[in-house]
């Protein structure tokens, strides 16, 4: 009884709550594609970012990073793709901090057109090695990248599984101040 209950409230909540993420591979994923991306929250300068837009910045070609889902399972690689830095996206953006200390309660949350979400805090982004890796793409073997990914994707290449920061068909970066 407890178990069918549990199962209904699940339906339910999932009626309810429309389409969640895709799965792992969307019917029609050209929905989902999107051409540009906002930067903003607290920023002193919101960005809005098309691909020739994001290839002002520094570009870094990567070779391969394998894609490790949460569970664990393999999920192939990313190869031989080309991107800039969310960090240096963030540097044009200017956060906008009120004082020494409020960087270090901000969250950076990358958002897709799938409502998909993953966060990054300022300390990963801006004080460790995580952030070398955390790279805004939109090129791949010399090639706008398919629909499956949308034109502009995301990695963080140092996580210890790549696949929940691996945010397909990326729309958004939002700057929250956590905590007062
Ligand atoms: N926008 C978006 N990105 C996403 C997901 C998603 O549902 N939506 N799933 C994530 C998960 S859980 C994994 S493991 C990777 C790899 O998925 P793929 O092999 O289908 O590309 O994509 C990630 N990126
Ligand atoms: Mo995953």
């Amino acid at each position: 009884m407890r178990h069918t209950l549990c199962g209904i409230a699940a339906a339910v909540a999932l009626m309810l709550g429309g389409p969640a993420h895709a799965e792992h591979k969307p019917a029609d994923p050209s929905v989902y594609v999107t051409h540009s991306i906002s930067v903003g929250g607290a920023v002193e300068h919101p960005l809005q970012l098309s691909v020739e837009a994001l290839r002002e910045f520094p570009q870094h070609a990567v070779r391969e990073v394998g894609l490790i889902c949460q569970s664990g399972a393999n999920m192939g690689k990313l190869e031989n793709f080309k991107g800039v830095r969310l960090r240096d996206i963030l540097e044009k953006a200017v956060l906008a901090s009120s004082g020494h200390n409020s960087v270090k309660s901000m969250a950076i949350i990358a958002t897709a057109s799938d409502h998909y979400k993953a966060v990054f805090s300022w300390a990963e982004l801006f004080n460790s090695e995580i952030g070398d890796g955390v790279m805004v793409f939109f090129e791949k073997d010399g090639k706008a990248l398919g629909d499956e990914e949308g034109r502009i994707a995301m990695v963080s290449m140092k996580d210890t599984r790549t696949g929940p920061r691996h945010v397909k068909w990326l729309q958004s970066i939002e700057v929250r101040k956590l905590a007062e």
